[in-house]
């Protein structure tokens, strides 16, 4: 009798993890945004801002190649979202131009066509 119920509550232990592992697959998808990024300042602000944004769950911005690699719930944002949601941070995303308004508030050197010197 013990060892049947063992069994059974491993058991059940199995089939929840297996639904939960199919739920967090589903609920999980990946897109790389290229950026107008320049530097590290440019990936702290935008990986910091990105955080808190509705359905990201993580966000890398590799400042050699700018592109951004964003890890994000599908049921709760798309990929249009979260590039205007970069652009209101003040850089290009893909096709979406950067808001003129949240590019001026950048730092020098985080515009376009400069080159931060600092920690590189
Ligand atoms: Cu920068």
């Amino acid at each position: 009798m013990k060892t049947l119920k063992t069994i059974s509550t491993s058991l059940l232990i199995m089939i929840v993890m297996m639904v939960s592992a199919e739920k967090a697959n589903a609920q999980v998808a990946e897109i790389k945004i290229k950026t107008s990024a320049t530097c590290d300042m440019c990936k702290e602000t935008i990986e910091k801002n990105l955080a808190f944004e509705k359905g990201i769950k993580k966000s890398v911005l590799d400042v050699d190649t700018k592109v951004l690699t964003v890890t994000y719930n599908p049921e709760k944002t798309t990929p249009e979202k979260i590039r205007i949601a970069i652009s209101k941070i003040g850089y290009d995303a893909d096709e979406v131009p950067a808001d003129p308004k949240a590019y001026k508030k950048l730092d020098d050197c985080c515009k376009k066509g400069k080159v931060c010197t600092d920690g590189k």
